[in-house]
């Protein structure tokens, strides 16, 4: 990189392979991440022209953005990026990147995993073994069982496709609801989410956060899944009408759900927790060292690509990169 070093502004907890791959290239200010990021920005917010989000740090928003005169583009943690206004950053000419792709085959085997928890209770007979009732009696047999399920996919996106390609191997039968359908896959397509609801008895949630999706799982689709219904959820908590949810399986509407994300996290709902049956996961999907690593790494890789003038390695859709506004 020539010239002076460009600032970067870096948002969220100061992981290492983010500040200290930043360090060489770059002149790295952080926010104090326990203040979030509308504190006062003590006069360096003039000079920031790059900013890495460490993870979903809510409240990227223009008004946050707009801050920064010279700022050029926004590197964020994770595939999902709705936390911060991706269209307002495009309408302003700032450049968005997040980081898709290095942890598709992680999600999908969390994913996969949740799905198996769920079915089969694998957390409440480890807990049982775990609290000495084995010795008593046997666990009793699941009601649910991989055998003889449908599994309807709600979006069918990259890490969609890496789940329906280990759920095939498992030899389950699979449909999907997406926007459009997709050419080249095996599965049905359902245009509508409550007629595909009605024909299978599981859905796997993974599809965008945003406005767009939000509370796509309402109470009419919980009730088309019906009692024997299964809800996986990798997507975001605010796809699934989280009220709604937990009255369906008070209700026994459907039958379990098993969760990764919720509607406010940390914080889960005490009628979630309360309840033996549900599995539900701390936001785990991706989160192991060897993809969590590789997804910091892109973060860095994406503002040195952008600063040597090669342009953004992993560009959102709304960025100006594609639309050629930039
Ligand atoms: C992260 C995710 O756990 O990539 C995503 O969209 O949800 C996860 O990989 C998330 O970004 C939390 O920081």
């Amino acid at each position: 990189m020539q010239g002076e070093k460009p600032d970067i502004l870096v948002i969220g907890v100061p992981k290492p392979v983010i500040v200290g791959g930043l360090s060489t290239d770059f002149t790295v200010h952080r926010l104090n991440e326990t203040r979030g990021p509308n504190e006062a920005l003590d006069g360096i917010a003039a000079r920031i022209r790059g900013i890495a989000v460490t993870y979903m740090v809510p409240g990227i928003d223009g008004a946050f953005l707009k801050q920064f005169p010279r700022l050029e583009i926004v590197s964020t943690f994770g595939v999902g990026y709705d936390h911060v206004d991706a269209a307002w950053a495009g309408r302003n000419g700032v450049v968005v990147t997040n980081t898709p792709d290095v942890l598709t085959e992680e999600v999908a085997d969390t994913a996969v995993g949740l799905l198996l928890s769920t079915v089969r209770e694998l957390p409440q007979s480890e807990r049982y073994l775990r609290a000495g009732n084995w010795l008593e009696r046997p666990y009793p047999l699941t009601r649910m069982t991989l055998r003889n399920r449908t599994v309807g996919m709600v979006g069918m996106g990259r890490i969609g496709r890496a789940i329906a390609r280990r759920l095939d191997a498992f030899g389950v039968p699979m449909v999907y609801h997406a926007r459009r359908p997709q050419p080249g896959l095996p599965y049905q397509h359902y245009p509508d989410l409550v007629a595909m609801a009605r024909a299978v008895d599981t859905l796997m949630v993974i599809v965008p956060g945003g406005a767009e999706t939000h509370n796509l799982i309402d109470a009419k689709v919980l009730q088309a899944l019906g009692p024997d219904g299964v809800l996986i959820n990798m997507a975001r908590g605010s796809v699934v009408d989280e009220p709604a949810l937990i009255k369906a399986l008070q209700d026994r509407a459907i039958f379990s759900a098993g969760l990764d994300v919720y509607a406010n996290e940390p914080s889960v709902p005490q009628e979630l927790l309360a309840m033996e049956h549900v599995v539900l996961l701390p936001h785990v999907g991706s989160a192991s060292l060897h993809t969590r690593e590789k997804m910091d790494r892109l973060v860095v890789d994406n503002l040195l690509s952008w600063f040597v003038g090669k342009g953004p390695l992993t560009p959102v859709p709304e960025t100006p990169w594609l639309t050629g506004k930039g």
